[in-house]
């Protein structure tokens, strides 16, 4: 028996500040979800911990930016990445959010305590204040140009364009983007965490994984670009780091002087991992400790490689500077996936959203994990196409697992009534068939234990592909007619070889995997007996056609803009231009205005468009008084053929704009212009 553990497993808290995309799941999500899928199948205590990042200044602007408060910006966006995550089989223990009660007194608390011990400076520094706002300026809150690559738009913590992280006051030409104004340099006081205080113990703890005398780690086991990131920090030498923002959104400093402060969004963020772990075991009559105190507890942080940092120094000097917690035995960090030759960015909208895909291709979440984690970034950044999503599903999915499955399936149905036939006398092929079961799981096994889950999927996958060639050599359907014991010999291997791949491509594929299961009528059992009866096989995946990968790559190059106003009516049918050069319309002006006499909504208006001077009856009385209109200039049809309106000969038509709800304005030039003018 293998000794079971315990783990604290986390996935990075995405923000809760738009939908997830592809490079999130490759990211973070889909490797955390394999490797807890693998521990719990082994019957390991595990807590697999995840939320929504709700606090810091982007949501703030975002919210800003919709009119709206930050709590509608996080509540929206929480249940939309709950959902997308629960749609790709990433099965958290807990989904949790920052912005619940629970969470801000945890992360209170811990500041409290660091603060009681002395464990924090404060310092008075300048900082960038807007006078129109009356308000001090979060990092992102200015923006202005990038110091280092000289771009316009960086932020005054980041510039996306060359990767650099910044102060705001070194950025040039700053801009307040509340006002739009230059800021001024104002003094404000803040905490600190003096993280060079930390650098000889970090230093020795992340190199050779001691920690007060004892072995808490395994660096031979940790990626190298995480050791290289942390270690270059080190020495670099580490500077104090301020952890607390003046900004109205977040937790609340909870000490004297806090007044209209905040914590800094990523000292409360990964205390998040904690307060979820609590809610989760009250929830569950567990004791939220045993998983952050008990030095058993492996604790274990899956993000992605800008993370690093936060996870492999602050976090742990927090951690360890409070004094009863463990500290992470590993800190599994993947690179980057770009998408279609360029990195995925969201204010380009350079990104396939997850919720969009399963719109475009329903069911497919097994597909999609599969062709991330074959392609995963674990150790350098990589690339999506949907060209080679297609090949991967078409040549792998398709041609090989599905293949294989269906043909032993049928097969055995066709010949045996779908029971399982005797397995008789094995040849050595026969042997070394069923001996490949065994060191594949192995070998798979080992690779996820060492975070090598790409290469750990693609020897689950040369399992089936020996299926498939077991199949074409021993040629059963041949056989059929000739000898019939060596054909029930042949599908009983092919059958437990479908047991088999349904076990290891079990945390990879989870939804294919008990489809397997369930076409074998199989639960638990680790070999299929005589006579067991299957269930008839569907297709397990079908084929990405050319259409659906070129419509990807369309959308993806002309972006339909997201829709504004989900009330606006849909576009009409298209028109060429002589269509439009047909209508003539004209600037015109309204000379004189009176109610008809016989209807409430109709004004009954003298227009000089320029051409000549002549009545139109227009709809607008519930809209405008004749005396509101009279001198107006506005758009009208000229060359509409006349009508008559209740006993009124109307000739044109004026143009208005209608809202929503159904008020209505002039499209009026925005100077004056001559009557007659031609609008085109
Ligand atoms: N929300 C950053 C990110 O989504 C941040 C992670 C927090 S983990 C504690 O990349
Ligand atoms: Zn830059």
């Amino acid at each position: 028996m293998e000794e079971k553990k315990r783990y604290t497993i986390t996935a990075a808290l995405p923000y809760a500040n738009g939908p997830l995309h592809l490079g999130h799941l490759a990211g973070a999500y889909l490797p955390a979800d394999i490797f807890v899928r693998y521990l719990k199948a082994k019957g390991n205590d595990v807590a697999f911990i995840c939320g929504s990042d709700e606090h810091g200044a982007a949501i703030t602007l975002r919210a800003k930016k919709e009119d709206c408060t930050p709590q509608e910006i996080v509540d929206k966006n929480h249940e939309i990445i709950k959902k997308s995550f629960a749609d790709f089989g990433i099965d958290f223990d807990i989904y949790h959010r920052t912005s619940s009660k629970l969470h801000h007194e945890t992360a209170s608390q811990i500041f409290k305590d660091l603060y009681d011990k002395g464990s924090f400076t404060q310092e008075t520094t300048n900082q960038f204040f807007d006078q129109e706002h009356q308000q001090f300026l979060a990092d992102r809150y200015v923006t202005g140009t990038c110091p280092k690559c000289n771009s316009a738009g960086a932020y005054g913590d980041q510039c996306e364009k060359c990767g650099s992280s910044l102060n705001a006051n070194e950025l040039i030409n700053p801009i307040s983007t509340l006002s739009g104004k230059t800021p001024v340099l104002k003094e404000t006081t803040h905490w600190f965490l003096p993280m060079n205080k930390h650098e000889k113990w970090l230093k020795t703890w992340i190199e050779t994984g001691i920690l007060d005398g004892k072995q808490q780690h395994d660096p031979t086991k940790w990626r190298k670009q995480v050791i290289g990131q942390c270690k270059s920090w080190i020495d670099n030498g580490l500077q104090p780091r301020s952890i607390t923002r003046d900004l109205d959104w977040g937790v609340k400093v909870p000490v004297e002087g806090g007044e209209g402060k905040v914590l800094y969004v990523w000292f409360d963020a990964p205390i998040g991992y904690i307060s979820a772990t609590k809610q989760w075991a009250a929830d569950n009559s567990k004791n939220w400790e045993d998983y952050w105190k008990d030095s058993n507890t492996q604790l274990i942080h899956f993000i992605g490689k800008d993370n690093i940092v936060f996870h492999g120094i602050i976090f742990p000097i927090i951690l360890k500077e409070h004094g009863d917690f463990i500290l992470p035995t590993n800190v599994p960090a993947n690179e980057f996936l770009n998408l279609e030759g360029d990195k995925i960015s969201t204010s380009r909208n350079w990104a396939v959203w997850l919720h969009e895909y399963l719109e475009d291709f329903p069911n497919k979440q097994d597909e999609l994990r599969y062709v991330l984690t074959s392609i995963a970034p674990e150790t350098k950044d990589s690339e999506f196409t949907w060209k080679d999503f297609q090949a991967r599903v078409n040549n792998e999915l398709v041609a090989i697992l599905g293949n294989f499955l269906n043909r032993s399936i049928v097969l055995t149905h066709k010949y045996f009534e779908g029971k399982v036939p005797e397995q008789g006398v094995l040849t050595d092929y026969d042997n070394q068939v069923l001996q490949a079961i065994i060191s594949t799981q192995n070998r798979v096994d080992e690779l996820i234990e060492s975070y090598r889950f790409r290469d750990a999927q693609t020897e689950a996958m040369t399992l089936a592909r020996l299926g498939n060639k077991y199949l074409a050599d021993t040629e059963p359907w041949k056989l059929v007619k000739t000898d019939e014991t060596r054909v029930k010999t042949i599908l009983n291997v092919s059958l437990q070889l479908c047991l088999g791949l349904s076990e290891i491509f079990k945390p990879f594929l989870p939804k294919t995997s008990s489809r397997i299961k369930q076409f074998l009528n199989a639960t638990n059992e680790t070999v299929l007996t005589n006579q067991h009866q299957l269930n008839a096989a569907e297709l397990l995946f079908q084929k990405i056609e050319d259409e659906a990968v070129e419509a990807q790559i369309e959308k993806l190059k002309n972006p339909t803009v997201k829709q504004s106003n989900p009330k606006a009516k849909p576009m009409k049918e298209e028109i060429t231009f002589d269509d439009f050069t047909k209508m003539d319309i004209r600037v015109a002006t309204i000379l004189a205005a009176e109610k008809h006499p016989d209807a409430d909504k109709l004004l009954k208006l003298t227009v000089d468009t320029g051409i000549d001077i002549r009545t139109v009856v227009s709809g607008i009385a519930e809209h405008y008084k004749p005396e509101d209109v009279i001198g107006k200039q506005v758009s009208m049809l000229v060359n509409l053929a006349p009508r008559k309106i209740r006993g009124i000969e109307s000739k044109g038509m004026i143009l208005m704009a209608e809202n929503n709800e159904g008020s209505l304005a002039f499209i009026s030039p925005e100077k004056a212009m001559d009557n007659g003018g031609e609008v085109k």
